[in-house]
């Protein structure tokens, strides 16, 4: 793995804001464009509380399931004196940032981390590069680019008799250089794909398994990104993220009958990406939305930085390549290390105080972490439920 030495943030673990109320917070910015928020703490209520665990008791979930899940043996949280590991999920941990936070997580000696991954061998090689204990982690195999291969995935993770603590949607494929789209098995555009569609059957499937945890704090994490979000400066770059009004979504993203493009439009690989990464962000909440209050997961997005070094711009010009980190590290300032954004996605899966649903982090210079503001189109409710109806109906569950 290719984690960069160059970290010009401290660990996100040591330097933590606390009793953010009322304060404001401010973005990474590119020459003093800045954008901020006032952050309510909003830890859960005993109210709330009390609902989960009668929820949880009486396993109420509205979550769509298939039949063969086993049953894992569950025991009254209040009762528990020593916790015991956790057991996450990271989709795409055998580069990049799924790495780094198999990584982080691993390291805490809390977490067994299962790297889901299209390529064991790869995986294999880079979970050994970064040194992450044996015992610390295992592989599956997941393509997200095959609903079949998702489905796969769950059964298999089903029966490996291991609980699901945490589940990270972290995979994803960039193709800037893209002339034509490119499908997934079942004939999806493959950004939104992969992107989006793979992972709203993959966390749907494995909600109910979420939902049967005892582990204190169940959390279902998504990765969004700055790019995705029109009201910064980086989500104004061209081509910028537009879902429209969905038509392309409706027909099926298969490029012949209809467009390759949530929008109805020209295929274009970057807005693909970006398009897709808004999905990921109205998916968290409205997973919030419906799931949060009866079952007490957690569900948020981050944005963990730009980390400019990673796999992700694999199929960029070589020049942009070799400019794009300068770029970030020494002008707009947003670069972040893989060391440091994977530690800064293990805080999001397990530090205690973040805790809060329906939430969209990011990180100051100083490393805090903050809850950010998400563009108009990105906080829409209703395009959250109608993204979320469209593609229940893509991926077979309505
Ligand atoms: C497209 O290119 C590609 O065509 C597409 O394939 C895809 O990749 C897409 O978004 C991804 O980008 C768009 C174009 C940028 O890309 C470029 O060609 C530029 C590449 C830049 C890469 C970084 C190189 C930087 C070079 C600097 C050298 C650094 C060396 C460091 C050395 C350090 C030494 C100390 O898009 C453009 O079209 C560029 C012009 C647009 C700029 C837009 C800027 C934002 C505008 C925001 C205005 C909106 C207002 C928002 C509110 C803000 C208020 C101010
Ligand atoms: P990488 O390319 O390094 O990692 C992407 C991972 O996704 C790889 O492990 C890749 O597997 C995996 N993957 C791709 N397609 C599939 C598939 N069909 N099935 C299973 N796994 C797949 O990129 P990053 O680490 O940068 O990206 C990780 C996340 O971070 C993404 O969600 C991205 O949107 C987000 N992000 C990244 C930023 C950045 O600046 N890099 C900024 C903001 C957000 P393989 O190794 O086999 O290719
Ligand atoms: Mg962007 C504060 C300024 C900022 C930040 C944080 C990013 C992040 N970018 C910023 C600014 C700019 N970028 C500016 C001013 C330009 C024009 C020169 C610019 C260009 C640019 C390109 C061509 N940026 C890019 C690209 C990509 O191909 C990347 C992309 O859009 O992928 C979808 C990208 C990114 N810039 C970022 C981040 C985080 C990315 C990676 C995208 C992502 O993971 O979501």
């Amino acid at each position: 793995m290719a984690l960069q030495a160059a970290a010009l943030l401290p660990s996100a673990f040591t330097t933590r804001k606390e009793g953010k109320s009322g304060a404001p917070f401010k973005d990474s910015s590119l020459f003093g464009v800045s954008f901020s928020e006032y952050v309510k703490a909003d830890f859960n209520s005993s109210a709330l509380r009390c609902k989960r665990e009668y929820n949880r008791r009486n396993g109420v979930v509205r979550a769509q399931t298939i039949a063969s899940a086993p049953s894992v043996t569950r025991a009254a949280p209040e009762g528990k004196k020593t916790l015991r590991k956790g057991s996450v999920v990271v989709t795409g941990a055998s580069s990049g940032l799924g790495l780094a936070s198999a990584k982080a997580l691993a390291e805490t000696g809390k977490w067994h981390v299962i790297m889901a991954c299209r390529d064991f061998l790869k995986a294999e090689r880079a979970a050994k590069s970064a040194g992450i204990a044996k015992e610390n982690y295992t592989i599956m195999h997941l393509d997200l680019a095959s609903l079949d291969s998702v489905r796969q995935f769950v059964d298999n993770f089903r029966r490996s008799g291991r609980p699901l603590d945490a589940l990270v949607c972290n995979a994803a494929v960039y193709l800037p250089t893209a002339k034509e789209p490119t499908f997934t098995a079942e004939g999806f555009e493959l950004s939104i794909g992969t992107n989006h569609l793979g992972h709203f059957l993959l966390s749907r499937l494995l909600l109910e398994d979420l939902n049967k945890s005892d582990y204190p704090s169940r959390r279902l994490i998504i990765v969004g990104s700055i790019t995705g979000n029109t009201n910064t400066l980086a989500g104004n770059v061209p081509p910028k993220a537009n879902l429209g009004d969905l038509r392309g979504l409706a027909g099926g993203l298969t490029g012949l009958n209809s467009s390759a493009m949530v929008d109805g439009g020209d295929f274009d690989g970057a807005k693909a990406y970006k398009d897709s990464k808004v999905c990921n962000m109205l998916t968290m909440q409205e997973f919030h939305r419906r799931y949060h209050e009866d079952t007490g997961i957690t569900f948020a997005s981050l944005y963990p930085g730009c980390i400019a070094t990673t796999g992700l711009f694999r199929e960029h010009i070589p020049l942009f390549r070799l400019l794009f980190p300068p770029f970030q590290k020494y002008i707009t300032k947003g670069f972040v290390s893989e060391d440091d954004a994977g530690k800064r996605l293990a805080q999001v899966v397990s530090d205690p105080s973040l805790t809060k649903s329906g939430v969209y982090w990011s990180w100051n210079k100083d490393s805090a972490s903050f809850e950010n503001q998400l563009s108009q189109e990105a906080s829409d409710i209703e395009k959250a439920r109608k993204v979320w109806e469209l593609s229940e109906k893509l991926v077979g569950l309505a």
